[in-house]
């Protein structure tokens, strides 16, 4: 069996079945992502404590322009380690029902925290990348962006440097204290706020602007399901169902429930 689809005795939950309802019926809806649906690809989530030589760092340390101005070798060898690890990385049966969604509901937004690039790699058409991606570079002082000579760069422990001015060229990611991109935001909030059913899969929603967005769906009358192991930093109120479990098992299972396929004869 692909593990894409639910085993028999995967029993559904109440919230999933009550959830799938909704989602069968869903007009326009709106998933948003965060490091949980990279979990079960072996990506460690920003809750999860770095390891290794890392182990002494937090990522609210290292992701920062000061982190960068400070020590622009230490933080390029972060980026470098984790675009590693993400192109070794495949995307798991959560992104690829994130992906399956598009061809089930008329009209689906994808809005991801991540920068792994999964998401895309699984299907995903135009995800809306609110952090940025791995595999973006550009210029520290033009902004231009530049991708080809990093990992040769990288290889070499060299510093990237721009071709056209020589400054360092840096990840393009969105670092704390920095603005997100303007277009990618205004797509996400307006998604959010015409949206009839808002799917949260892997998201602790402790950093903003992102975090406020299924706020943002659930004040416009969405419905809003929370795909987590663990309860979620939302206030629960009626409008929002708690999917309890991993991203890889409960989206096959919710989209079984709200899709079934025809049994074989
Ligand atoms: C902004 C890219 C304003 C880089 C990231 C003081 C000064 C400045 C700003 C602030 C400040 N105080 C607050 C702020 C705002 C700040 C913020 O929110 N801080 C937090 C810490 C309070 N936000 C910002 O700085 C943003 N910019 O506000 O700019 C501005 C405006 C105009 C002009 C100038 C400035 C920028 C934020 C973006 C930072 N960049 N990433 C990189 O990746 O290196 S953030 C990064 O961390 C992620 O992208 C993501 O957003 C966040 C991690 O959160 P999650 O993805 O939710 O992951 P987490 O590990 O927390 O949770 C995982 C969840 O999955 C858990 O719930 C777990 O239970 C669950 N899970 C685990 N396994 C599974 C699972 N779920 C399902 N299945 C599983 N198998």
């Amino acid at each position: 069996m692909s593990d894409d689809r639910v085993s028999d005795d995967q029993d559904t939950s109440p919230g999933v079945a009550r959830f799938a309802t909704r989602l069968r019926a869903a007009r326009h809806l709106v998933v948003l992502t965060g490091a949980g649906v990279s979990a079960e690809s072996g990506l460690p989530t920003f809750r999860d404590p770095l390891t290794g030589l890392w182990a002494r760092y937090r990522p609210e340390d290292l992701a920062t322009p000061e982190a960068f101005a400070r020590d622009p070798a230490l933080v390029w060898s972060w980026y470098g380690m984790r675009r590693d690890a993400a192109r070794a990385a495949l995307p798991n049966p959560g992104h690829r029902g994130i992906a399956r969604l598009e061809s089930l509901v008329p009209r689906v937004t994808l809005i991801t925290q991540n920068v792994d690039g999964l998401h895309r790699r699984a299907g995903s058409s135009e995800p809306v990348e609110l952090h940025g991606s791995l595999f973006s570079t550009r210029c520290s002082r033009e902004g231009t962006m530049h991708e080809g000579l990093v990992d040769r760069e990288l290889e070499a422990a060299r510093l990237p440097r721009c071709p056209d001015c020589g400054a360092l060229l840096r990840p393009g990611v969105v670092w704390f204290g920095e603005a997100l991109p303007e277009d990618a935001l205004r797509r996400a909030q307006a998604a959010s706020t015409a949206c009839d059913v808002f799917l949260s899969v892997g998201t602790s929603h402790q950093v903003y602007p992102a975090a406020g967005l299924p706020a943002s769906a659930a004040a416009a009358g969405a419905t809003v399901g929370i795909v987590d192991p663990a309860p979620s930093g939302l206030g629960m109120s009626e409008a929002v169902y708690h999917l309890p479990g991993k991203a890889g098992e409960v989206l096959p299972a919710l989209l079984a429930e709200a899709w079934p396929r025809p049994m074989s004869s």
